[in-house]
C-alpha cells in the first residue's frame, strides 16, 4: 500500500533498531516515503548512514537540536536536493538522567527542567520555524511522540511528565498556527517500549510487565505498531485531524482499576 508515495518526510531520533523512529521509518519506508534522517552527535553518524541506508535513503544530516545553527543548516542542506517538504518527525526527548529517579520534588533542579523542556517541548517549534517554508502549501504534517506521563503522575517520570505536558500544549497551538498553511501537526502518545531511552531507566522491566497486565490487549506495544499510526497521521488519509494526540498504548489510558478478574 503506498499511500505515502511522492512524500518527502524528515526523521529526527534514529539512535538504534529499538528507536521508535526506527519502527516509523520503516513503515513510512513501506508506504512509499521517501526519507531523511538526523543524528545527534558524530558517534551516531555511522550507525544512522546504515540505517538509513536500509530505507533507500542517503540524506543523512547532523541536528543537535540545543543548537539554532544545526537546525538551520539542516533544512538549507535538505533543501538543497528537496524542494519541499512533507513530514518532520520529532522523536527524540531528554531530561537528565539523576532527575528520572526519586521523588519528583526531591530531585528536581533548575537546570534539569530547563534542559528537558527544551529538547523534548521547544525544539518542536524550533524546527516548525526553520522547516516552514520547504512545507508551506503542501498539506505537510508534523508529528511528536508523547507519553501519558504529560496527563498522569507516575513514579520516576517526573519533570518528563512536565516537558510532555508542554508537548502536547505545543502540538494544539502549533496546529492552529500552522493549520492555515495546511500544516497539520499532532502526537502519538505511545505505550512504555524498552528503547535505549528506556535501558537508562531504574525498574523499566517492572513497569513493563506491570503496563502489559493492566491493559486491555493485555501485552505492550511495538515500535511497528506505533509506526503504523505515525504513517497513517502523515499521510493524507489524516488530512482532516491536526492538534490532536492518539494513543497507541493497548487501550491503558482509557482504563481504571486495572484487571481486577483476572
Ligand atoms: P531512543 O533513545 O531510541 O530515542 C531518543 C532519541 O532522542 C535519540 O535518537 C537521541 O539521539 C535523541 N536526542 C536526545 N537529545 C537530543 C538532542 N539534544 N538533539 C537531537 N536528538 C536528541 O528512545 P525512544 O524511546 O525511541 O524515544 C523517542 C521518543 O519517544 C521520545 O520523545 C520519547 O519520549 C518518546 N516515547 C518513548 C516511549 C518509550 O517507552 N520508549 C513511550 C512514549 C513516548
Ligand atoms: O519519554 C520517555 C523517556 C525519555 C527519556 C529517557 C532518558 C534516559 C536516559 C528522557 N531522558 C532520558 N535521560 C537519560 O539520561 N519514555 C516515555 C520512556 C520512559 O522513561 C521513564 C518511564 C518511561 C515510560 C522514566 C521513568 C518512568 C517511566
Amino acid at each position: 500500500m503506498n499511500f505515502l508515495s511522492g512524500k518527502k518526510i524528515l526523521i529526527l531520533g534514529v539512535a538504534s533498531k529499538l528507536s521508535i523512529a526506527s519502527g516509523i521509518a520503516a513503515a513510512m519506508h513501506k508506504a512509499g516515503a521517501e526519507l531523511a534522517f538526523t543524528y545527534q552527535s558524530e558517534k551516531l553518524k555511522d550507525r544512522v548512514t546504515g540505517f538509513a541506508e536500509s530505507w533507500d535513503s542517503n540524506k543523512v544530516y547532523p541536528c543537535d537540536v540545543t543548537d539554532d545553527k544545526q537546525i538551520s543548516e539542516l533544512f538549507s542542506k535538505l533543501s538543497d536536493h528537496w524542494d519541499g517538504l512533507d513530514g518532520i518527525v520529532h522523536c527524540l526527548a531528554f531530561a537528565p538522567a539523576h532527575e528520572l529517579n526519586g521523588n519528583y520534588v526531591d530531585v528536581t533542579t533548575r537546570e534539569g527542567f530547563i534542559t528537558a523542556h527544551e529538547i523534548s517541548s521547544y525544539s518542536l517549534v524550533a524546527l516548525a520555524q526553520k522547516g516552514r517554508d520547504l512545507m508551506a502549501g503542501r498539506n505537510g504534517s508534523l508529528l511528536t511522540l508523547s507519553y501519558l506521563g504529560a496527563l498522569r503522575s507516575l513514579p520516576n517520570y517526573n519533570v518528563m511528565g512536565l516537558a510532555k505536558a508542554s508537548l502536547e500544549a505545543n502540538v494544539r497551538y502549533m496546529s492552529a498556527g500552522l493549520g492555515p498553511e495546511g500544516t497539520r501537526v499532532n502526537a502519538i502518545s505511545a505505550g512504555p517500549i524498552k528503547t535505549l531511552a528506556a535501558a537508562g531507566i531504574k525498574s523499566f522491566r517492572k513497569m513493563l510487565e506491570h503496563n502489559a497486565k493492566q491493559t486491555p490487549l493485555r501485552r505492550n506495544v511495538t515500535i511497528e505498531e506505533v509506526g503504523n499510526a505515525a504513517a497513517f497521521l502523515c499521510s493524507d488519509l489524516a488530512s482532516g485531524i491536526t492538534g490532536e494526540v492518539l494513543y497507541v498504548d493497548g487501550g491503558f489510558n482509557t482504563t481504571a482499576m486495572g484487571t481486577l478478574n483476572d
